[in-house]
């Protein structure tokens, strides 16, 4: 049955049917269904075909926007679940999050967000194509622990240097941990731009927030939640 529920979640996100995806959120839900498994064994590697797919020139940008719009009515159904067992819980630290200038991908980021709430970190998102000095104000404001820079497209990952360099511009370098993610970005480029850390996916980036808390504060964040599956 979970299988089944699965692989009809990864069709709706590759026929780009909202409808759909929202149908089969609610129902896995009601089931008892994890919402991160649905996420991960369901919906997320439907995104994956959709790129690929849309890499070979079998898929055009429209087909990958109404994908988009899928994954988002899934994740609008989730995205609560998922909150809700991170609620009442002490803060593990405060993260100012987004998607670099030039950037609108933004589903990504969003879930990275979601298990980092769900994991008991306050999350600002600013949303996506945010400039280092968006970024760095709003750390500022909030005297963040952490800044989250997201990246999909190789054109953009640069502008995640841009952020740290606005942060060292703003003389707040020091006070914050600088993690980066997205699909193209990798370890080695974390190094060379000068971040504290990176992530592949969700899940690894809780595991980094918390590592990175460590590094500031010492051991304090509380034990994890949720799926059997999340760390
Ligand atoms: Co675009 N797009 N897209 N796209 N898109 C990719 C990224 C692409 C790989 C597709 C392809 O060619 N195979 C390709 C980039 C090529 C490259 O540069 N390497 C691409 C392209 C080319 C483009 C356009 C240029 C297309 C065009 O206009 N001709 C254009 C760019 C617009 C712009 O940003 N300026 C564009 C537009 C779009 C849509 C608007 C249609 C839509 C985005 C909708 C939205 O987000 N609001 C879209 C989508 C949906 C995709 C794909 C299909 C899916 C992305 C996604 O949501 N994945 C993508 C192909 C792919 O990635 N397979 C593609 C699901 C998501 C859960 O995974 O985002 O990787 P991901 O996030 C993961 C990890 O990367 C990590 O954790 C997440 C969860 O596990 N992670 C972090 C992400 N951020 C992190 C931050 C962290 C830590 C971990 O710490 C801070």
């Amino acid at each position: 049955m979970p299988d089944d529920i699965f692989s009809l979640m990864r069709d709706s996100i590759i026929a780009g049917a909202p409808d759909t995806a929202t149908y089969l959120a609610r129902k896995a839900i009601a089931a008892g269904t994890a919402p991160l498994d649905a996420i991960n064994n369901g919906y997320v590697p439907g995104m994956h075909d959709v790129g690929e797919q849309f890499a070979r020139g079998q898929m055009f940008l429209p087909d990958m926007m109404a994908s988009a719009e899928a994954m988002r009515a899934a994740m609008a159904v989730l995205d609560p679940e998922l909150k809700k067992l991170g609620a009442d819980r002490p803060t593990s630290g405060v993260v100012v999050l987004g998607t670099t200038k030039g950037d609108i991908h933004e589903i990504g980021k969003i879930l990275v967000g979601t298990l980092l709430t769900a994991h008991g970190f306050q999350v600002h998102d600013l949303g996506a194509d945010i400039s280092g000095e968006k970024f760095a104000a709003k750390a500022q404001e909030l005297s963040a622990d952490i800044v989250g820079v997201s990246a999909l497209l190789t054109t953009t990952m640069r502008n995640q240097k841009t952020v740290i360099e606005a942060l060292e511009r703003s003389g707040i370098r020091a006070q914050v941990k600088v993690m980066v993610g997205g699909a193209p970005v990798t370890r080695r480029w974390a190094e060379e731009i000068g971040a504290d850390g990176y992530a592949k996916d969700a899940m690894s980036a809780v595991a980094l927030a918390r590592e990175l808390m460590n590094q500031k504060t010492g051991p304090r964040t509380p034990e994890p939640i949720g799926s059997g599956k999340v760390v």
